[in-house]
């Protein structure tokens, strides 16, 4: 064990089988991510799913370990709650100019300390104070305007997913590039083309500035609406909380567990759209799995008929989609990351249908 403790232990190494498989259950305590699974053995006399069958096994739903770890983030102390995060669109502030609509936004890059699992915190830098910011939503045709100021000590940009001229393309060296600490640039373009985007930081280690929080979902609505539905916003991410380039904590809208504590309350029978946008960083895919159901899914939602009928999509880095659904029976419904290392770590949740 010695040799092996010498080392720096990453997740990453383990993985990649730098232990032999029979050294693997014990290397497993040692990594740095260890709180978590000492959680999921604490929180296993916990875990009770509502409904349970009479006569089946308990220690089969603790032993599952669904749940990750002790206790809740308290969204005071982020002050940004994923609950709400999900239903919470920022049309931003409109105003006819010339016969033409001009939308507005008002975004400050800010660090801040925040909570991604209980008693895990890290050093985030913030698109407003949240992450993922908020979910910039315009409708296509209008003309956009991002003011951006950079309040953090570090530089950043706003780079948009969308097509625009390049010097509101938010990148280092064209334009008005990196800015830093007080600096600040209106970003203008047209909403164009309808679909499902992002946006994100794209100064400077990148990697370093997309994993510490600076991004967000950008919608355009197509002109003529899409039918009426209940909309949720996913942002698929994760968190390297010791610095070796890989996540210790997976999510979708930062809090690992966030949606399993409590579950996504949706209405049986009534059209659920997800627009799921995958920004985690030093993985190279995440994926989408909704249980006990199928959905139609648009790939960037740029077109109006959906290319795939199905229960599981594969999402490479700032790969984004729409999906839309119905559940026809009441009940708790898993949704997860089919790479199940992730849906471990935090990336996992439920809807609760009901009538
Ligand atoms: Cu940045």
């Amino acid at each position: 064990m010695s040799e092996l403790t010498d080392h720096k232990l990453s997740r990453r190494r383990l993985l990649g089988g730098a232990a032999g498989a029979a050294a693997l259950p014990v290397l497993h305590e040692l990594i740095p991510h260890t709180g978590v699974h000492d959680g999921l053995a604490r929180a296993a006399g916990d875990h009770a799913m509502d409904g349970e069958i009479p006569g089946a096994s308990k220690a089969a739903h603790s032993g599952a370990g669904h749940r990750g770890t002790v206790g809740s983030v308290n969204p005071a102390v982020n002050g940004f709650d994923p609950a709400e995060i999900l239903r919470d669109f920022d049309e931003g502030k409109v105003t006819r100019v010339a016969g033409r609509t001009v939308r507005e936004w008002d975004i400050v890059a800010e660090d801040k300390e925040i909570e991604v699992a209980p008693g895990v915190k890290v050093e985030a830098w913030t698109y407003n104070g949240r992450v993922p910011g908020p979910t910039l939503r315009a409708r296509e045709g209008e003309r956009l305007r991002v003011n951006f100021v950079n309040g953090s000590r570090h530089p950043h940009t706003m780079h948009f997913h969308g097509i625009h001229r390049d010097i509101h393309d938010g990148i280092p060296g064209v334009g008005p590039g990196n800015l830093g600490p007080g600096g600040a640039f209106t970003y203008e373009f047209e909403a164009s083309p309808f679909g499902l985007h992002l946006y994100h930081c794209h100064s400077t280690p990148l990697a370093e500035h997309i994993s510490k929080g600076l991004y967000g979902a950008f919608i355009i609505d197509p002109k003529d609406d899409r039918p009426q539905a209940d909309e949720l916003v996913m942002v698929m991410n994760g968190f390297d909380t010791n610095f070796d380039r890989a996540n210790e904590i997976y999510a979708v809208n930062t809090v690992a567990f966030a949606y399993h504590d409590r579950p996504i309350r949706v209405k049986r029978g009534e059209l659920i759209r997800i627009y799921v946008v995958n920004i985690l960083e030093f993985d190279l895919v995440n994926s989408f799995h909704l249980h006990a159901n199928f959905f139609d899914y648009y790939p960037t939602g740029t077109k109006r008929e959906p290319r795939d009928f199905t229960d599981t999509v594969i999402f490479g880095q700032g790969e984004r989609g729409i999906m839309e659904v119905r559940f026809p029976f009441t009940g708790k419904y898993m949704f997860h990351a089919h790479v199940s290392e992730f849906a471990d770590l935090g990336w996992m949740g439920f809807f609760e249908v009901v009538d």
